[in-house]
């Protein structure tokens, strides 16, 4: 099967932008009774499900065949040529708190190459998309990364752990060394906005353990094809399902990864 990713970026940005208009509405008119748990700290709610629902029908239409992961839909082992991975709201926590900021994720992977990735900010109306070599943009402009060189002068973001919180005094020393060797630590709460904006230079860097292939597969794309670099905590490749990504701008990328490193017990 051969495709044209400009012309599929388009069509997925459509898709993208109808569910976020589903996603918006309700919010606007969200109530704390409907929020559901899959367990402690792991909420959800319909509107994670039909927003998935909604993406999943859509992105179906457009590559017939294709694989889809995810986050609420439970068989969602489909791996095929191309898989669809999917996270129709990132930032649950601060969706049902009534916090504007979470985003729809969602990205294209050929083989084990991610080669599509957008990330609609809802309620900023922010679109951040990429495709394989084709940069990256928000809202149809170009975006780089942050040319800032030091970490010293540089903004991180993060997320805190949620589940296994064994290594929680770990992650918390680790948090202490950032504080004060940076200009400081955001905690948006949504890993996809984090790694965009890294991509648009808002943030020089992005460090968290934990997360799920959807949280990250469309960020990281974006990341990388604005310029900046992505690994796992090692250095290496396996951040999509190894639960451990550094993204940054590439200038801060090794100060990053000898902070983690040295914090070795954590990474185990
Ligand atoms: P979510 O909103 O889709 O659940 C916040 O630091 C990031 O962690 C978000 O991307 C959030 O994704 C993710 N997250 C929230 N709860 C999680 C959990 N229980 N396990 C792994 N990741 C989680
Ligand atoms: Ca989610």
């Amino acid at each position: 099967m051969t495709i044209s990713l400009p012309t599929l970026l388009n069509q997925t940005e459509l898709a993208v932008k109808e569910a976020g208009e589903f996603a918006r509405n309700a919010f606007q008119n969200f109530s704390r009774q409907q929020v559901e748990y899959k367990g402690k700290n792991d909420l959800f709610s319909y509107v994670d499900v039909q927003t998935e629902q909604l993406l999943k029908e859509k992105l179906g239409t457009l590559l017939p065949g294709a694989g889809f992961i995810g986050e609420e839909t439970a068989d969602a082992q489909a791996i095929n040529d191309y898989t669809w991975i999917v996270d129709p709201i990132d930032g649950t926590t601060n969706f049902v708190h009534g916090i504007p900021m979470f985003a729809i994720s969602v990205a294209l992977r050929q083989g084990t190459e991610v080669v599509l990735g957008i990330v609609y900010e809802v309620i900023g109306d922010e679109l951040f998309a990429a495709y394989k070599g084709g940069g990256a943009t928000l809202n149809g402009e170009a975006i780089q990364v942050s040319e800032c060189k030091v970490l010293a002068e540089s903004l991180i973001g993060t997320g805190f752990p949620k589940k296994g919180l064994s290594s929680l005094d770990e992650y918390l020393k680790l948090v202490a060394y950032m504080l004060a060797a940076s200009h400081g630590i955001r905690r948006m709460g949504s890993a996809a906005i984090d790694l965009v904006y890294v991509a648009c230079g808002r943030l020089e860097g992005f460090f968290e353990w934990g997360l799920n292939p959807w949280d990250v597969a469309a960020g990281a794309l974006i990341v990388q094809e604005a310029g900046g670099i992505v690994s796992d905590f090692k250095g290496g490749n396996d951040y999509l399902f190894g639960k451990q990504i550094i993204a940054s701008n590439g200038h801060i990328q090794e100060d990053l990864e000898e902070v983690i490193k040295a914090n070795e017990r954590m990474i185990g």
